[in-house]
């Protein structure tokens, strides 16, 4: 059972965050996601989701290719994360392009940067209905 994990605040769920976690699942056969908590979000990423951390959760738990979804404190816990979930290929986003790549000194695990969809993104879901009421 190859275990692939991923990270994210997934607010206001869109294609793009599907099309990621989609080709994450690809890379193996079980996906944990690692959903930022409401407090890290707000305190380590000055981000307020529109969704809080139970409704976040909830639609990520809907997606077929979703099998685990646990909260993400800190940015701190992604190699004790992959040594507790076993992981063997850890994957996230290419915006965050070598930005983990200490994941594959510090694990076993594989580090994998994927294309992020072009044209979509919650901020900008967020402005066009703000600009557009
Ligand atoms: N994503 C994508 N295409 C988009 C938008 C997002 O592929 N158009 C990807 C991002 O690259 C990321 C994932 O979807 O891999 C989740 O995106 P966010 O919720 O914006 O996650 P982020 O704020 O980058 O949080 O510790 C890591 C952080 O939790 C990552």
């Amino acid at each position: 059972m190859k275990r692939v994990i991923t990270y994210g605040t997934f607010d206001l769920l869109h294609y793009g965050h599907i099309n990621l976690l989609k080709r994450a699942k690809a890379q193996g056969d079980y996906l944990v996601v690692v959903l930022s908590t409401d407090e890290f979000n707000w305190e380590s990423k000055q981000k307020k989701s529109y969704f809080d951390y139970e409704k976040r959760k909830q639609l990520l738990e809907a997606i077929r290719y979703v099998d685990l979804v646990v909260p993400e404190h800190n940015w701190e816990q992604k190699v004790s994360d992959v040594k507790l979930y076993q992981i063997d290929v850890f994957v996230m986003g290419d915006d965050w392009t070598g930005k983990f790549d200490f994941i594959a000194e510090e694990t076993e695990a594989e580090v994998v940067y994927l294309s992020r969809t072009p044209e979509v993104s919650t901020s900008q879901i967020k402005d066009d209905l703000s600009m557009n009421g």
